[in-house]
């Protein structure tokens, strides 16, 4: 659409961009621009037109939609450029994005603005309210084996936490394997699926779910749960935050597939593990136990100290 073009072409310049630099280089009218701005304004963007200077986005609103995320990503300069589908309203991410998956061969992220039905782990879910948080979820095609998927939420566990760190300049701790929690608050959930067939791994989704704009929980998270914005008083662009996250997610997981265990990503992550050096609980289904936290394995399984014994645990969840 002409309009997403004017605002890749307005939100990538710094300064105010002439009707006619603009018309130029979509080699379409003067009109047709001048409409398009008017389009964007009613869409709720704050633009200013000023005579002989031309129009200035003046960003004080985080509006999400494909062309804000793609020319994020262009200004990040990821090492790879995730096909964007955006979604004002959408059951699941996650759900989409499996859906997808079939019909588009290359790497894809779907992002939505609300979920009406988020999903977390073993059929809980995930509270999603409209324009306060990121529902995404990147579709990518490693050529990996089988047991080595879970460490993709690991990689996506540390990007999102670099993200965070570069934009909000706080450090944020993963509760192993997949929460990522501020002053010990979860503000973030990572939900990893993936399919494959007798040749291996089709794909794998990685699903995330940040509490960015979000000032109150239903009741039974408002104990556990917070937002960036509460933690930090800070408002940043959510299609920002995207963006660094998916830049730092390819770096990392290009540093992964060298030896496709996470050797070379070992000591960031267990850097940012909560709870390391500390007792914790293991909520094993086969009964609950605690032990001491003492980083992970090349595997990505978390390594604790239980009764004088190094256990590996390789699913489940820790509790504090
Ligand atoms: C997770 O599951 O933490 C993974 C959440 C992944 C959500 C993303 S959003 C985009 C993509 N599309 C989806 O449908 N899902 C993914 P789990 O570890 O099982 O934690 C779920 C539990 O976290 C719930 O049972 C609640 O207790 C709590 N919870 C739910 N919503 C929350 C929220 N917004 N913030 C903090 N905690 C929440």
């Amino acid at each position: 659409m002409l309009k997403d073009e004017v605002l890749k072409i307005l939100l990538s310049s710094g300064s105010h961009v002439s009707g006619q630099d603009i018309s130029n280089k979509l080699g379409v009218s003067r009109t047709a621009v001048w409409k398009a701005v008017t389009v964007l304004k009613n869409d709720g963007y704050d633009i200013e037109s000023v005579n002989n200077k031309g129009y200035l986005l003046t960003r004080n609103k985080s509006i999400l939609n494909e062309a804000e995320i793609e020319t994020c990503m262009h200004l990040y300069n990821c090492k790879v450029f995730p096909k964007v589908l955006y979604f004002d309203s959408i059951d699941s991410t996650n759900t989409y994005a499996k859906k997808a998956a079939d019909s588009i061969p290359s790497d894809f992220l779907v992002v939505a603005d609300t979920q009406t039905l988020g999903r977390g782990r073993l059929g809980r879910s995930w509270s999603s309210p409209s324009s306060t948080g990121i529902y995404m979820s990147l579709c990518i095609r490693p050529n990996i084996s089988l047991e080595k998927a879970s460490m993709i939420t690991l990689i996506m566990a540390t990007a999102i936490c670099d993200a965070i760190e570069e934009l909000y300049h706080i450090s944020p701790l993963i509760k192993w394997p997949n929460d990522i929690v501020i002053n010990s608050k979860k503000i973030c959930g990572i939900l990893t699926e993936m399919s494959c067939d007798m040749d291996g791994i089709k794909y794998i989704i990685s699903g995330v779910g940040i509490n960015v704009y979000d000032t109150s929980f239903p009741d039974d998270i408002k104990d556990t749960a917070s937002s960036l914005l509460l933690e930090t008083g800070t408002k940043k662009d959510r299609a920002k935050i995207i963006s660094s996250a998916i830049y730092h997610f390819y770096e990392d997981l290009d540093t992964f597939m060298q030896t496709e265990d996470m050797s070379a990503l070992k000591s960031k992550y267990e850097s940012r593990l909560a709870n390391i050096g500390r007792e914790v609980m293991i909520l094993d289904p086969k009964g609950e136990y605690p032990a001491t936290a003492l980083g992970i394995d090349e595997t990505g399984a978390l390594l604790v100290n239980a009764n004088g014994k190094v256990k590996r645990v390789i699913s489940g969840e820790v509790s504090v």
